[in-house]
């Protein structure tokens, strides 16, 4: 045996970034720590993190190829996979056109260096326009936001939480999660310095959710009603004369626009619609304005719902018309040292709807369409008609609305592949299975978090352990497929480029290159290297024609009328009265990690939290089992009966329905949960951005049993 070792690396499972200290030897992990030394995490971690040794060591996880037979599943090698995947590709888009073969990317991609650079040229190779990906179940409102309004998608303002006096967090539970678009390890720790240095912290959620118990308030609003409280702060901000742009002073277009356009939506006006009052509306705004700095930070909640896309625009409306924008304490740009905006030129935003889906007409943006699209473009006959998948690191059949209707378009595509390390309730409708390398096989730079972080810091590390010989990584996969399907040839050097070679290139052109930084000084510093706290830099940051904010670009105020429409429409839909909201879990993420039995044991979380004024009418007891339905289809799970739930909403957990027949994970399917995707609907989306409306589902509640 070998010595005891040490290796440091960044978390790759969520957005935190954690710094780990992982003792091993040999091949062998001995232990996984936070790593005391990581500038940016500190010694930081969550229980997540240790379970980067069971999908190492996990029997079920895919190393080489499988092909679907009629006899079952059977090894191919990695020559024949490629061979019958390229040859069936080339025949369908020979056939049908380019745009026959669609593409899904899920959430992993951006966790992994190889696939945040590969993908790119990956597409290019495919030549289709069908792309969809899980940015459309997630956070497409903010890229549509910051394209309109600093004029580039990936440019996104993140809440300077270690130093703001005062945080607005409405839908998003970043206690648990650790934050998403803020890219921020020990949430709880950096919330409760808010608290220590006298400042405030506010959490709008129809949940009590951990982060609300943490805060020093909590507003219960009503589901999807987070544009109105958005309008009717700024409302109060204009009525108050309180607006201030600070250091944006003739940097920021149409304030007087919004203005107006905010007049009609006074706290009394919103009030009843959104279960907070007027007082406590006015208060909030006022307390917002009077603090020394604050910020408005909106989530999942406020982006996976029917208006995202307003909420995100007004959020930032909100931060900016009160001066905390680009400064100390706001909401500020980053300046990431592997800069993806660096070739990207003023005036060249993403135009929008340049195309639209064929079947609902919903709009192409940022290079994709909505994934709430996908069943119907391979069901609806016709010219265009999505004939072959590849899937890249996702389960859209657990995690897009109405995930079983999907299932069922699954089996009709001609042929599919997967880029996976499961054969799980997705990857099983495949032909073939393409396992890349994954977690500590891999090195680690997150170029895409390092954009949402609240510190510059910048960090790299090597593969913990090589791969063996028959495994090859998912930038490998890509980049074969990508030399066999381009129509112009590759270049031999590039065609195998190591990603370390263009991160080296990235680092040296970007921003902190010419004070030496270099893949080689990140080698030298493997616990990760501090560049400080965010500064103000929208001057050199912001991508708009003219170096100004768009504070109202067209397409919000032309959205608003969507929203006025609810306003007079009645508030419950009497087959369906209840709005199902989801929840995550410390200890699961998304549909993937629960083959990890550390992450598994004990009671089944997946359960339905009902409040008890609607438990004593519909007669539910606590652990009693339900049926739950929606327009969709209905799923049987176990009442928690609590008051944490606003009255008429139910909880679920996301992530979960590991009950399938023919998948691989025997770990997840002891605990296999129901997936709350078998009751949200495609047809429910945010018509302005595209993105699924995954949450405030109308269901009905029925007991099948109760527990006595
Ligand atoms: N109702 C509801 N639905 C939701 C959400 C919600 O809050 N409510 N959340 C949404 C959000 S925010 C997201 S991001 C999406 C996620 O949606 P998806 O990305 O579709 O789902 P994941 O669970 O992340 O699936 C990851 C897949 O990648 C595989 N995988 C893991 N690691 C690797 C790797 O290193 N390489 C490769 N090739 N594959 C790997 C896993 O086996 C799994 O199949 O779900 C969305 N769906
Ligand atoms: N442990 C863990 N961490 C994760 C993940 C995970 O699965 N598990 N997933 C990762 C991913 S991919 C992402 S995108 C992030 C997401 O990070 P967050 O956005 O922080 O995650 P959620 O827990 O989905 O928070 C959404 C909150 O919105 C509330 N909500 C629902 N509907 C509404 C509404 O209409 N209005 C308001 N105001 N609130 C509403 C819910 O009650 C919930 O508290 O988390 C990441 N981190
Ligand atoms: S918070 Fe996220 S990055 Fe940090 S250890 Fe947990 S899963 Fe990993
Ligand atoms: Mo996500």
């Amino acid at each position: 045996m070998s010595e005891v070792k040490t290796h440091y690396r960044n978390c790759n499972i969520c957005e935190a970034m954690c710094g780990l200290e992982i003792k091993y030897q040999d091949k062998q992990i001995l232990s996984i720590k936070g790593d005391k030394e990581d500038p940016f995490s500190k010694g930081y971690n969550c229980p997540k993190a240790t379970a980067l040794q069971d999908f190492y060591e996990d029997g079920e996880r895919l190393k080489t190829p499988i092909k679907r037979t009629e006899n079952g599943w059977q090894a191919i090698s990695w020559e024949d996979a490629f061979n019958e995947i390229t040859e069936k590709f080339k025949a369908i888009q020979g056939e049908h056109g380019k745009h026959a073969l669609a593409v899904y990317l899920g959430n992993p991609n951006a966790h992994n260096l190889g696939n945040s650079l590969f993908l790119k040229p990956f597409m290019k190779s495919l030549g289709t326009i069908n792309r969809f990906s899980s940015a459309s179940t997630d956070q497409m409102p903010h890229h549509v936001a910051s394209n309109f309004m600093f004029g580039a998608g990936m440019l996104i303002p993140v809440p300077d939480i270690d130093r703001t006096d005062f945080m607005l967090i409405i839908g998003g539970n970043p206690v648990v999660s650790n934050g998403s678009m803020m890219t921020a390890p020990n949430v709880i720790g950096r919330l409760k310095s808010i608290q220590k240095r006298g400042g405030k912290v506010v959490v709008v959620d129809p949940r009590r959710t951990h982060t609300a118990k943490v805060a020093d308030q909590h507003l219960f609003i009503r589901p999807e009603k987070d544009a109105l409280l958005l309008l009717a702060m700024i409302h109060r901000v204009f009525q108050q004369k309180a607006v201030n742009l600070g250091n944006l002073k003739a940097k920021v277009h149409d304030v007087d626009t919004l203005e107006s356009l905010v007049s009609a939506y006074s706290p009394r006006a919103v009030a009843e619609f959104i279960g907070i009052s007027a007082d406590e509306i006015s208060a909030l705004a006022d307390e917002f304005c009077h603090a020394k700095s604050a910020v408005c930070y909106s989530r999942m909640g406020a982006s996976t719902q029917t208006f995202g896309g307003l909420c995100q625009w007004l959020t930032n409306a909100l931060n900016i018309i009160t001066g905390n924008f680009d400064s100390e304490g706001g909401a500020m740009f980053p300046q990431p040292a592997f800069d993806l905006l660096r070739n990207h030129k003023r005036g060249h935003q993403s135009s929008f709807g340049q195309h639209h889906t064929r079947v609902r007409k919903l709009p192409f943006f940022n290079g994709e369409f909505p994934v709430a699209t996908l069943a119907e473009e391979i069901q609806t006959p016709g010219e265009g008609q999505i004939k072959s998948l590849i899937t890249v690191a996702g389960n859209p059949v657990l995690s897009s609305p109405s995930g079983h209707k999907l299932a069922e378009a699954f089996t009709g595509l001609e042929y599919m592949v997967s880029v996976d390390i499961y054969l799980n309730e997705t990857t099983k409708y495949a032909n073939i299975i393409l396992p890349g390398t994954t977690g500590v096989e891999n090195p680690q730079y997150d170029i895409f978090f390092n954009s949402f972080s609240v510190r510059n810091t910048v960090k790299y590390s090597p593969p913990l352990f090589e791969k063996t010989a028959e495994q090859r990584s998912d930038a490998e996969i890509l980049q074969t497929i990508s030399a066999r399907m381009s129509d112009t040839p590759i270049p031999a050097h590039l065609q195998n480029i190591a990603p370390e070679v263009i991160l080296d290139m990235e680092l040296k052109k970007g921003p902190y290159g010419e004070q030496g930084l270099s893949l080689q000084k990140l080698l030298d510093n493997p616990h990760g290297i501090d560049i400080g706290p965010l500064m103000p830099c929208l001057d050199e940051r912001i991508k708009t024609a003219d170096g100004k904010i768009d504070l109202v670009p067209k397409l919000y105020s032309d959205d608003l009328p969507r929203l006025d429409a609810v306003m007079s429409k009645p508030a419950r839909d009497n087959d369906y009265p209840f709005d199902l909201i989801g929840r995550r879990l410390v200890k699961s993420h998304n549909t993937w990690t629960q083959n990890s039995a550390r992450l598994v044991k004990g009671k089944n979380p997946c359960t339905l939290e009902v409040h008890p004024e609607d438990a004593q009418q519909l007669g539910i007891t606590n652990g009693a089992l339900l049926k739950i339905s929606s327009v969709s289809g209905s799923i049987e799970i176990t009442a928690v009966v609590t008051d944490d739930i606003q009255k008429g909403v139910v909880s679920m957990p996301q992530g979960w329905g590991h009950n399938q027949k023919g998948t691989k994970m025997s770990v997840a399917a002891t605990q296999p949960g129901v997936s709350i995707n078998d009751l949200t609907d495609t047809n429910r989306v945010d018509t302005l951005t595209g993105n699924a409306a995954l949450n405030g589902t109308p269901v009905s509640l029925h007991v099948i049993e109760n527990n006595n």
